[in-house]
């Protein structure tokens, strides 16, 4: 009986309970968690910003073992390390047959129902079926998932440094080197450097950005942004994010621009401060009933903006976990100095308050 952190109705906190687990079903692999960070995304199903059917254990990027394997499962064996992809594929549809996994139709469906790819969870309480997380549901100490939701990964990569890969490294550094392309030289701007942001700050470094400006509200976030390869930094709490922006860029603006936030107003501003002809790419998630407001002439035609969002990093796991491990090894990808805590699972309603301080880039979770 694995105990987990449940999420039981709408703001409320989570609950921590021994569950009931089932079997990996055909194609499903059961995985003992070693490490899961708190991401941002974790809050947003608490809060509603991101819709979640309760109760729901909650939890999208880990890493862990490999306990057990469904029937049909050959690539993976029991004592695998792996780590969790919330966007597991089922390799047939019509996005993932044109090589964009990170949008396929039943890891969507799987995201709304609360289940896994046949739309059915593997956990229950109480005798009632208990919703995971992304096809996930990292905040439990063991879970089942798809087998395309579990990446193979060398056996001595630190697990905690493993789970973070999961989300904020892919979805970060894959937005700056899949979603925009950054070229060498790039001015790059980058709004909220938290634990997603500051990798999109690393990717950019990577891809070959000259200027990279990093924007947030928290000296101390601005300050890890310029560990992280940052530039140059503005503090949004100070002054107009868009005019310091452009006063930086000789009233052009930036080259490629970044959200991650997921805020009206700051989703605006990083329209705003992408230059003319250049890409805004929007990695924050907004509320659902959050509209942008454009002048469709002056602000898009004429200025020739391309306005992209982002998903995983427009990652391919099986492609980018490996390159992002060889980086790591490299030195060239930060990924221990993320971690500003280490927690246990019964701390996660902690980690929600820091994260909500802005106090913190990841709290990481440790199962014992
Ligand atoms: P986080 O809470 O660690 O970081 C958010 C940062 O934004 C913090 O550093 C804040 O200080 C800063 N901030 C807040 N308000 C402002 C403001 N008005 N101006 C400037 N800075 C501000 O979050 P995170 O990095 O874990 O996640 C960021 C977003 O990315 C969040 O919306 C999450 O749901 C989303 C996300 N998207 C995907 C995807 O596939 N698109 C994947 C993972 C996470
Ligand atoms: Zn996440």
């Amino acid at each position: 009986m694995p105990t987990a952190a449940i999420l039981t109705g709408l703001a409320q906190p989570l609950e921590i309970h021994d569950v009931d687990l089932d079997t990996p079903h055909a194609g499903e692999v059961k995985v003992r968690m070693a490490a899961s960070g708190v991401c941002h995304s974790d809050l947003s199903v608490q809060n509603g910003t991101l819709m979640g059917v309760a109760p729901i254990v909650l939890g999208h990027e880990g890493a862990g073992v490999i306990e057990e394997v469904g029937e049909g499962v050959t690539d993976l064996q029991p004592g695998d390390h792996v780590v969790i992809s919330w966007v597991p594929q089922c390799g047939e549809c019509y996005f993932c047959s044109r090589g964009q996994h990170q949008l396929c139709q039943a890891a969507d469906a799987s995201l709304a129902s609360g289940g896994l790819l046949d739309g059915t969870p593997r956990f229950s309480w109480n005798g009632a079926p208990l919703s995971q997380m992304a096809a996930s549901g990292t905040f439990s100490e063991v879970s089942v998932i798809p087998e395309s939701g579990a990446v193979k990964i060398p056996d001595d990569i630190d697990m905690k440094v493993a789970a973070l890969i999961g989300c904020g490294v892919l979805t970060g550094a894959g937005a700056a080197l899949n979603t925009a392309r950054i070229r060498k030289g790039d001015t790059v701007a980058v709004v909220g450097c938290g634990g997603v942001g500051l990798n999109v700050i690393q990717g950019a470094r990577i891809a070959g950005a000259g200027e990279i400006i990093a924007v947030d509200m928290n000296e101390t976030k601005l300050q890890m942004a310029k560990d992280f390869g940052a530039t140059t930094s503005v503090n949004a709490g100070q002054a107009d994010p868009v005019g310091q922006v452009m006063g930086m860029t000789d009233q052009r603006g930036a080259d490629v621009s970044f959200e991650v936030i997921g805020l009206q107003q700051t989703i605006e501003q990083t329209i705003n401060m992408a230059r003319r002809g250049g890409q805004a790419i929007l990695v924050g998630v907004p509320r659902m009933d959050v509209m942008v407001q454009l002048p469709a002439f002056l602000g898009i035609v004429l200025q020739e903006k391309t306005i992209k969002g982002c998903w995983y990093g427009s990652s391919n796991v099986q492609r980018d976990v490996p390159e992002l491990i060889e980086l790591y090894r490299k030195g060239d990808l930060k990924r221990d100095e993320l971690i500003s805590r280490t927690i246990s699972l019964d701390q996660v309603n902690d980690a929600f308050d820091a994260m909500k301080t802005g106090e913190v880039a990841r709290s990481d979770i440790t199962y014992a």
